[in-house]
């Protein structure tokens, strides 16, 4: 007997290809076939069957209140009632926008996109736009969403599928693409003295989150600003995932580099589309109504989606919310911890605040070719054996876990016992 969910995906792909709209949702190299969800409520979601599970992706990582939560309902439904979508400016977009540049003080002016795709998209442009030169930098690893130019060694879905460089992008835009390993600094430096004042922009997620999670060296920012500063060229921070989660100030804050620009997304939206870029005052007046960088969108500043981002990020602050979730991923590491020491297999337990990775491979995990050595078989089977008993890890070993303020003791307790079996079956 077929679950609804089967049924429902066999219809999916008829109609939507690979029946997802989005590759990691398809559950493809975890050997099993999407659940799909009736409905989210805090730390939990609810398959169509009614099954409950215990959810540590979070939509990726905007459900940083956990899902719906009813500051942010009650900020939508209100804003509903005024109209969907203008088009026109509305006050709404100064708010969000002032409340990003008092957070991340490196962002003197900021705008709006629908996605982190469009975010990053729009950074490299401006990048170009701004120093003349066309070459990029990026890290092996590294995604920024499905921009062409940055689809050479990416991360998360591409690399889950096998996939870091995308058929369909034309070689001319990844010519302009130097792709280097995360944590090498003599590379970056190789790369500057090779490429004279031809690089425009370094792009990276200061911490990666699509390979798995793992961190910079203590030199490895630094080395970047340096060399950013030295060559001209400009220091481009991917806070989509790290951005107002990690720290208030994001990433940035953190490790006390100053990017010239940042993408942002995911949690500014409060579960709406919206990604926003920004930066130095003196590269943003680049941007097309003021200087010759085009960039445009129908739907950015859309006013439900302002109110959703305003009324998470204010609650956000209000509770404390970093704090709260550092005391959670403590809590959650703990357990995990105790689970992971029971496995037969090598793992390697990574968490920055409220996002967590485990690897099946052994340490130390600096950068992809080390995330490479883990064992997908062995993550897939552990993923089926938590999804079974209602706990929803990200469906792929190149992708990061989340907490959110929702999740409780008691979730934790449920889920280190789970992953206690999970992985004594291994
Ligand atoms: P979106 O275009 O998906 O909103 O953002 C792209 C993006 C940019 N930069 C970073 C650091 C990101 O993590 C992302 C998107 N993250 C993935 C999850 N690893 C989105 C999930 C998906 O592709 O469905």
């Amino acid at each position: 007997m077929t679950s609804r969910s089967t049924d429902v995906f066999h219809a999916a792909q008829k109609r939507i290809p690979g029946g997802v709209n989005s590759p990691v949702r398809a559950f493809r190299n975890v050997g099993a076939e999407p659940f799909f969800v009736d409905r989210a409520q805090g730390a939990k979601v609810w398959d169509i069957e009614g099954k409950e599970y215990i959810d540590y992706v979070g939509s990726w990582g905007p459900a940083i209140l956990g899902h719906a939560p009813k500051v942010v309902v009650d900020a939508v439904c209100e804003a509903a009632t005024r109209g969907l979508s203008f088009g026109i400016p509305n006050p709404l977009e100064v708010e969000i926008a002032e409340l990003i540049c008092d957070w991340m003080p490196s962002i003197e002016k900021v705008r709006m996109v629908n996605s982190g795709t469009e975010a990053t998209m729009s950074c490299i442009r401006l990048a170009r736009g701004f120093t003349g030169r066309d070459k990029i930098i990026k890290f092996d690893g590294c995604y920024h969403g499905h921009v062409d130019a940055l689809l050479v060694k990416s991360g998360s879905g591409a690399l889950t599928h096998g996939r870091p460089d995308s058929a369909g992008v034309p070689q001319a835009f990844v010519g302009l693409t130097i792709s280097l390993p995360f944590n090498n600094v003599d590379l970056v430096r190789k790369a500057f003295r090779e490429n004279k004042n031809e690089i425009a922009a370094v792009i990276i997620e200061p911490i990666p989150a699509n390979a798995g999670l793992y961190f910079p060296r203590d030199d490895f920012l630094p080395v970047l600003r340096e060399e950013c500063t030295k060559h001209g060229a400009l220091l481009i921070f991917d806070e989509v995932m790290t951005g107002f989660r990690v720290a208030r100030g994001g990433a940035q804050e953190i490790y006390r580099i100053t990017p010239d620009l940042t993408a942002l997304g995911k949690i500014i939206g409060g579960g709406l589309p919206v990604g926003a870029f920004g930066g130095r005052a003196e590269i943003m007046d680049q941007l097309s109504p003021d200087g010759p960088v085009y960039q445009a969108g129908t739907l950015s500043g859309n006013p439900l989606a302002m109110a959703a981002g305003l009324a998470q990020l204010r609650e956000l602050e209000r509770i404390d919310g970093w704090k709260l979730l550092e005391k959670l991923g403590a809590q959650f590491e703990e357990l995990a911890r105790d689970a992971i020491a029971q496995a037969k297999s090598d793992i390697t337990f990574h968490r920055i605040g409220s996002m967590l990775c485990l690897f099946f491979a052994r340490g130390p995990i600096v950068d992809l070719v080390s995330a490479q050595r883990s064992d997908l078989k062995m993550f897939a089977k552990f993923f089926r054996g938590c999804l079974k008993q209602g706990i929803y890890f990200a469906p792929s070993q190149f992708e990061t876990g989340f907490i959110s303020t929702a999740h409780t003791s008691e979730d934790f307790e449920r889920t280190g016992a789970i992953m206690r079996e999970a992985l004594a079956e291994l």
